[in-house]
């Protein structure tokens, strides 16, 4: 079966993004350094503290996908300035152009998500994460790609995400996909694992008696579609007032213009920019 590639941040981003294309997955290690891994567990380590295992949604099939055993903890933007940085990452932004810019003029930050799968953990359901949204483009542009940063040191016992590399080409998007059709991205700390929307994956089954493996997933979508995640409430305006323009508009803090002559994301018919840079009320007073 074929293993992702992995490269060096040496690399040059189009043969890591061809690798992506060819095999719906690569590896880049050694990323982040350790200060930068330090700052963000340091910024969210009180949310992760608080975080109770498991998700509490009511539906049996959400809370088995996102595991008893997994804190997953959001909203990042609000609580890390190192999560503003890596959402802005230039390696993150360069994937998005590439694979999402064929298809929109502009996207957005889908979600930022803590995934700290904990002991015992089962694997998770194979899926494709452009499955967030009926009428998937297939086969067709992709609408979706993601990322998952090790916080910690990936290894297949601690639950490293599992890929079925060449799954993004199936021509039946309905086909299922075997456990035994997956590798794993093992890495270590610091290291990311780059993804297309359309590439079969989940996370491993955490076999250790103890260890927790700290994964942050990143992904983006194209503007014209609505991300996982609600940005414009988990991150105040007044917080996003206070952050980079490109973030702003990553967190939906702008409007967006198709090719079309449409317009979307508006805010009493302007571009939500405007309010957000405070030169125009929002307008909603009365
Ligand atoms: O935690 C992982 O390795 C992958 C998780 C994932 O794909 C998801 O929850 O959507």
């Amino acid at each position: 079966m074929t293993d992702m590639k992995r490269f060096d941040p040496g690399a040059q981003n189009d043969w890591i993004f061809d690798a992506v294309a060819r095999d719906g997955g690569a590896i880049v290690e050694g990323v982040l350094n350790r200060g930068f891994l330090q700052a963000l567990r340091d910024e969210l380590a009180s949310s992760i503290n608080d975080a109770e295992p498991g998700s509490r949604s009511g539906s049996d099939r959400i809370e088995g996908f996102h595991g008893a055993n997994t804190k997953r903890i959001c909203s990042l933007a609000r609580r890390s300035p190192a999560f503003v940085d890596l959402m802005l990452h230039p390696l993150l932004l360069a994937f998005a152009d590439r694979f999402l810019l064929p298809a929109c003029r502009d996207y957005w930050l889908n979600t930022g998500q803590l995934m700290i799968v904990g002991p015992g953990e089962p694997a998770q359901r194979l899926h494709r994460d452009e499955g967030n949204w009926p009428y998937q483009p297939w086969p067709g542009p992709d609408v979706t790609v993601s990322s998952m940063w090790a916080l910690s040191d990936f290894s297949a016992e601690v639950g490293a995400t599992r890929v079925v590399p060449g799954s993004h080409q199936w021509t039946d998007g309905d086909r299922d996909a075997d456990d035994g059709d997956a590798v794993q991205a093992v890495m270590p700390a610091g290291s990311v694992l780059l993804y297309s929307g359309k590439v079969k994956h989940g996370a491993g089954a955490n076999r250790t008696a103890d260890t927790w493996r700290w994964g942050l997933h990143v992904s983006y979508v194209v503007g014209w579609l609505r991300p996982e995640e609600n940005h414009n409430m988990a991150v105040p305006i007044e917080i996003a007032r206070r952050l980079p323009e490109r973030a702003q508009a990553l967190l939906g803090y702008t409007s967006y213009v198709p090719d079309n002559g449409g317009r979307l994301g508006l805010v009493e018919f302007e571009d939500a920019a405007l309010v957000t840079r405070g030169t125009k009320a929002a307008g909603l007073e009365g």
